[in-house]
């Protein structure tokens, strides 16, 4: 049975508007996401659901830059102070050969720490989005203390985020603030897996020089895909982390053997690394019916998959990232953690 960290307190950042096809439409990233999941974990017998332990901000500084952190936790309050109406989303953005200054202005501040637009800034958003790191940060605690299937339910999702950038539904990166505390709490290595459907920018670019986080992401072709402007395969690691970034960019329509042939090949590499701990950045808008995304797994495939994960027989934390076909959002999540768990 899985153990699940989630948190009633991601309910304070539900956005009215998203920026989609040139209207502000109701967000695909909604608080039904976690009910889904949450009954479908229940139904499946995974009746362990647990809260988070109070956040460590030390960790979460250890990813994201202190300006970041104190933009995240002011911009609702700034925008107000201007007499805006609606929610927070900004308008301009340091472009090719502009200045990369943190203005003064919301606007502008809005600007320099985004990477999309579609992702509103509202009254809640910082406090879920602390919630969202604080469920990652306390599921790490129970693998690192040897319980062996452990969910962190997070939303909002963590992967599009940097060090210094918020966008494509994310906030604070929850998945590298996990990998951060497992090696914090003694690992030497940790890998991180991430099978969301969009490229993991955030989580890329936070360990691209860094030795002791493998990165490997199975994602729609950036050529085709949110979020466009990274997540190439030659984008490999630099300096010391050389060889420690791997990208599976693959194409419109792409099925599952396809996929499951990248995934047979990032296992390979996972095990050559030899971590001591995993993180899944566990997305499940793959699925054929996801409304924003372009691959064709069915229900039954994300089973198999959690069984191939399985095989890799190492401390593994799963944590929630995107996934948009909100009816079989709870199916296929427990399908994976199922076929993880072997219960199937
Ligand atoms: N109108 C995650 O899955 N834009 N984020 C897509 C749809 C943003 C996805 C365009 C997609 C962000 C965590
Ligand atoms: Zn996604």
């Amino acid at each position: 049975m899985f153990t699940t960290i989630s948190s009633p307190d991601h309910r304070l950042h539900f956005p009215e508007g998203e920026l989609a096809g040139g209207q502000l439409v109701r967000p695909y990233e909604c608080p039904e996401r976690w009910d889904y999941i949450h009954n479908s974990l229940k139904s499946a017998g995974h009746t362990d659901l647990r809260k988070p332990d109070v956040l460590n901000m030390s960790l979460v500084e250890k990813i994201h830059t202190a300006a970041y952190l104190k933009f995240l936790e002011n911009a609702w309050h700034e925008w107000q102070k201007e007499g805006f109406t609606g929610e927070a989303i900004p308008t301009v953005f340091p472009a090719r050969r502009m200045q990369q200054r943190e203005p003064v202005y919301i606007d502008g501040k809005l600007g320099y720490y985004a990477m999309a637009v579609e992702t509103a800034i509202t009254s809640g958003t910082w406090q879920a989005a602390k919630s969202s790191a604080a469920v990652a940060a306390t599921a790490q605690k129970l693998v690192t203390s040897s319980t062996s299937e452990v969910f962190a339910l997070c939303r909002p999702p963590g992967h599009h985020s940097a060090s210094d950038l918020y966008g494509g539904y994310c906030f604070l990166n929850n998945a590298a603030i996990a990998a951060q505390g497992f090696l914090e709490d003694g690992a030497k290595r940790v890998a991180i897996l991430d099978v969301d459907f969009h490229h993991g920018n955030g989580t890329q670019d936070i360990f691209y020089e860094r030795d002791d986080v493998l990165f490997i992401s199975l994602h729609g072709d950036p050529l085709h895909a949110f979020p466009h402007f990274l997540g190439y395969a030659d984008e490999t690691g630099a300096g010391a982390g050389e060889g420690y970034n791997v990208n599976y960019p693959m194409l419109p329509g792409s099925g599952f053997s396809l996929w499951q042939s990248a995934l047979s090949d990032a296992c390979k590499t996972i095990t050559e690394y030899s971590p001591d701990a995993l993180v899944i950045s566990l997305g499940v808008d793959t699925f054929e019916k996801d409304p924003i995304s372009f691959f064709k797994l069915t229900s039954a495939d994300f089973t198999r998959y959690g069984e191939q994960l399985a095989s890799l027989s190492l401390p593994t934390l799963f944590v929630m990232e995107g996934g948009y076909a909100v009816e079989e959002i709870g199916t296929n999540t427990v399908n994976v953690l199922n076929g993880f768990s072997g219960s199937v």
